[in-house]
Formats: structure tokens, C-alpha cells, sequence
């Protein structure tokens, strides 16, 4: 099959696994319930509930426990989207080719739909082990321990306060390349390691999987900063040339587009190393690694 169709099919079953898992629209706080699937169900790529699934498969995890996976993991991922997106931040009126959140709902249920995506993620985590035999508490733990480690202060939220405060400060392409690991290697990389958390428990390959997502996470950052540059508004989705209207150091900045283009392949070459280590077909992943950089939005 074509990582095209796959991929596609992976964006439909984690849209239904979204559906499933949101609270309905017009149930009491109406507003927010709708905030908060305005900002999920509205596109994506869905990346990361892909790798959540290709790598699940990978060791036979179990379909539903890979949607909950898929489903929390997207939630996260749309709630640092909403926050991202408000004044304080990034202040972009566009995402997903339609008005962000804050600007639909306003500033204040904008913030609160991220703080109840956020909540919610960790809920169907919690609620996987209690309801599915063929997840061990133990690997469910495990799952919320490396959500909550790859998005926190030493993770994603952290990387988003480094990148606020290059802003202002002289920043160095190894300062770069920590920032891109922590603001978007690490949720992708705890999304390759919850997809194998669903049935395994082998730390060499956990480990190695680990290192891939973080690399490969690396490299969808750059390539975010090329096709940011070289992409159309309309194809992005969102506006172009933001981040260098606000003079933000990014790769193709600190260094040049060309080695911003090497760069991405440097990380994506290592990123395969990692993944040569598992004892497993993983051309799926690998095809995802692929449209990583191929893509244009
Ligand atoms: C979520 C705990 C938590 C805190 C929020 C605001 C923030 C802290 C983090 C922002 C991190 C961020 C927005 C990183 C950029 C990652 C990125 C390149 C996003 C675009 O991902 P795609 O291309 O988007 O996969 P789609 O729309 O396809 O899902």
C-alpha cells in the first residue's frame, strides 16, 4: 500500500477515534465542548496518531488501545496548537486554513478548550488499563509517565518558553536544535514510544524508538521552517512568512535554506539509524519519516 493511502487511512480512524472520545457538542458547557471540537476535528495531518498506529502495529497492539493512544496523543498536540496560536504566543489568526480558536471563541474559552483537551488526553490514558485486558497497568503508567515527561517543562512546554526567550537573546544553532527536540521532538517521540507501550516492554527497543521519534522530530521542524518559507498561505494553512515577519531565529535563518535542507537530512539519516534497530518491518514508520520532509503543508 502507498504511505499516501495509509496515512490517509490513519487520518480517517483517528477522526473517528476523536469523535468517539470528544464530549458531545451540545452538552453543557456547550461552548466549550464546541470550542474544543472546532480545534481537533479541523483537518490535520495527523502525524502523530500515525505513528501511533504504524508503530503499534508493529507489535500487534491492540486497535482500540492504539485509538485512545491516537486519540490523547492528537489532543495534546491540538491543545499546544490553540495555546500556541493565542496573542501571547505566536498571535496567528489562521491555522488549518481557518480562524484559530481564540479568534472564533475568544482568548478566555480559547485557553480553557486547550486545559480540557489537555485534561481529557489524560483521562482516556488513564481509562485504557481499566478497560482493555491486553494493557497492563504497568504499561499504561508508563504511558502517562512519558506523556507527561515529553510535554512538560523538560519537554515541550519548555522548548516553547526557549523559543519565546530567542526572541530576545542570541541564539546558537545547537540552542536551536534543543529547542526543535523539546518543543516538537518530544510529543512526537512519546507518540512512536505509546504506539509500542501498547503491547511491549523491551527497553533496547523502547530506547531506540525513542531516539528516532526525538531525531525525526528534529527534522519536522526544520522542514516546518522551510515550507513555512517556501510554502503558499493557502497551501500551509496558515500565514507564510510569519515566523520571519517577527524576525524569529529559525534554521533557514541561522544558517541558510540550503543548509537548513541538510540539516533535515542529517536528522532524518539518523533518525533511520535508530530504527534499523528494531527486529521488526518497520517500512511503515520509515514511509512516514519519508513524507515528513516531502511534504508541503
Ligand atoms: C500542550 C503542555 C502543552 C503546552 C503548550 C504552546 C505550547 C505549549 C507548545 C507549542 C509547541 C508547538 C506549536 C510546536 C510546533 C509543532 C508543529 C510543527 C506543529 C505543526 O504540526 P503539524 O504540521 O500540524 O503536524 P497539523 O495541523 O497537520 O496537525
Amino acid at each position: 500500500m502507498p504511505i499516501t493511502s495509509y496515512l490517509m487511512d490513519c487520518q480517517n480512524r483517528a477522526n473517528l477515534a476523536l469523535e468517539r472520545h470528544l464530549p458531545c457538542q451540545n452538552t453543557y458547557p456547550t461552548m466549550l465542548h464546541e470550542a474544543m471540537t472546532y480545534s481537533v476535528l479541523n483537518g490535520g495531518k495527523r502525524i502523530r496518531a500515525a505513528f501511533v498506529y504504524s508503530v503499534g502495529e508493529l507489535f500487534q497492539g491492540d486497535e482500540l488501545v492504539l485509538d485512545g493512544l491516537a486519540a490523547a496523543i492528537e489532543m495534546i498536540h491540538a491543545f499546544s496548537l490553540i495555546h500556541d496560536d493565542l496573542p501571547a504566543l505566536d498571535n496567528d489568526d489562521l491555522r488549518r486554513g481557518k480562524p484559530t480558536c481564540h479568534k472564533v471563541y475568544g482568548e478566555a474559552v480559547a485557553i480553557l478548550a486547550g486545559d480540557a483537551l489537555h485534561t481529557l488526553a489524560f483521562n482516556i490514558l488513564a481509562n485504557l488499563a481499566f478497560e482493555y485486558n491486553q494493557l497492563t497497568a504497568e504499561n499504561g503508567l508508563k504511558m502517562i509517565a512519558t506523556l507527561t515527561q515529553a510535554i512538560g517543562s523538560a519537554g515541550m512546554v519548555g522548548g516553547e518558553v526557549l523559543d519565546l526567550q530567542a526572541l530576545q537573546t542570541p541564539t546558537t544553532i545547537r540552542d536551536l536544535e534543543t529547542i526543535y527536540r523539546m518543543k516538537t521532538g518530544d510529543l512526537i517521540s512519546a507518540s512512536v514510544v505509546l504506539g509500542a507501550l501498547a503491547s511491549i516492554n523491551d527497553m533496547n527497543i523502547l530506547n531506540s524508538l525513542r531516539e528516532f521519534g526525538l531525531l525525526i522530530g528534529i527534522a519536522f521542524q526544520i522542514h516546518d521552517d522551510i515550507i513555512g518559507i517556501e510554502s503558499s498561505t493557502e497551501t500551509l494553512g496558515k500565514c507564510q512568512g510569519n515566523d520571519l515577519e517577527r524576525h524569529k531565529p529559525i534554521y533557514p535563518v541561522i544558517t541558510s535554506l540550503d543548509d537548513a535542507k541538510k540539516a533535515e537530512r542529517h536528522f532524518y539519516d539518523q533518525a533511520l539509524a535508530c530504527l534499523a534497530k528494531i527486529p521488526v518491518n518497520t517500512g511503515k514508520v520509515k514511509g512516514i519519516a519519508d513524507f515528513i520532509l516531502r511534504r508541503h503543508h
